[in-house]
């Protein structure tokens, strides 16, 4: 049996359609394979996003399974049921790993930089020949992590592909033109209804190498104006609790800028290293916005500079 399974935390929309679209594709190519995670969706997965069918399999993983890890390349935040050695394909967008997997795996391991993971599951039934097979549940989870991932292609990490799979993907999920704006909306009041939840699933702490405030929350909302105004207070406190170095990026589609939150001047510091910002009672703007992983990728290039001595991502550790 193959596994598609995703990062420990938690899964986003992206990771959530990706396991789900890619059971499905390799089931319909007769490969047996299951989408299996041992965490929780978080907020991007959204209410009518959950309604549209069945999730995850509850398969729990035998000895001899292999495993298809998509959206996540950093097997520190692999999920648990995960066998490192049995790991056979990676499938991701975020920067750091890439050179380890392709070492490991060849050609198995497709890691680049593009908007949505999505798009590469997308890719991957295009190429089937298989798109006229796929299920409305699939399509829809698909086009909806590429909204989500780009920002509504508003994200600097956007590209040609993830417009085109959108295009294709949409009409065979039966998706709405206003489906975007629904989609945001339902994020946020979910997002709303439990700031401390919403906050706890989409955080990752940096590693001590790296030049971005340890820990880094993130959340995508329509209108992030709305939400500072009615939630700052309850935000900077639950966040001062994970400790005094930390980041909310606070993505805002409606306007495509993001809210960057610190409060110690120990994190702004970090972050006035890598962009030139503006802080505002522990408020500054971006625009257009940026993605955690955009940053990371700025981070990443100037730690890998010629000249530094820091250890590169990617290279062997321990
Ligand atoms: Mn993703």
């Amino acid at each position: 049996m193959k596994i598609i399974t995703s990062g420990a935390a938690y899964l986003d929309i992206d990771a959530y359609a990706c396991c789900i679209a890619y059971a499905e594709l390799l089931n319909l190519q007769g490969i047996p394979a299951r989408a299996v995670s041992s965490t929780q969706p978080n907020a991007s997965v959204s209410r009518t996003v959950l309604a549209w069918g069945n999730g995850l399999s509850d398969y729990t993983p035998k000895t001899n399974d292999q495993f298809i890890l998509v959206d996540v390349s950093d097997y520190h935040h692999f999920d648990p049921i995960v066998m490192l050695d049995q790991v056979v394909e990676v499938i991701d967008h975020h920067p750091g790993y890439e050179h380890y997997w392709s070492e490991k795996l060849g050609s198995a391991a497709d890691i680049r930089p593009i908007g949505a993971a999505a798009t590469q599951v997308f890719q991957r039934w295009q190429a089937a020949g298989l798109l006229p097979q796929i299920s409305e549940q699939s399509a829809a989870l698909l086009a909806t992590a590429i909204l989500d991932n780009t920002l509504n292609f508003t994200g600097q990490m956007t590209t040609a592909a993830d417009i085109e799979a959108y295009a294709e993907l949409a009409p065979l999920g039966k998706l709405h033109v206003s489906w975007p704006q629904t989609y945001f909306l339902e994020c946020q009041a979910s997002i709303e209804a439990d700031l401390a939840a919403a906050l706890a699933a989409d955080l990752k702490w940096m590693k001590p190498e790296s030049n971005l405030p340890h820990v880094f929350a993130q959340m995508t909302v329509w209108d992030a104006d709305a939400l500072l105004q009615k939630h700052l207070s309850t935000i900077n406190g639950w966040m001062a609790g994970q400790g005094e170095d930390w980041l909310l990026n606070v993505i805002g589609i409606r306007d495509g800028k993001s809210a960057l939150l610190a409060q110690s001047s120990v994190s702004q510091d970090k972050l006035n290293n890598l962009l030139p910002l503006d802080w505002q009672a522990g408020i500054a703007i971006l625009k257009p916005s940026m993605l955690r992983k955009e940053l990371l990728r700025i981070d990443l290039d100037r730690t890998n500079k010629p000249g530094s001595h820091k250890v590169p991502c990617g290279t062997k550790m321990s």
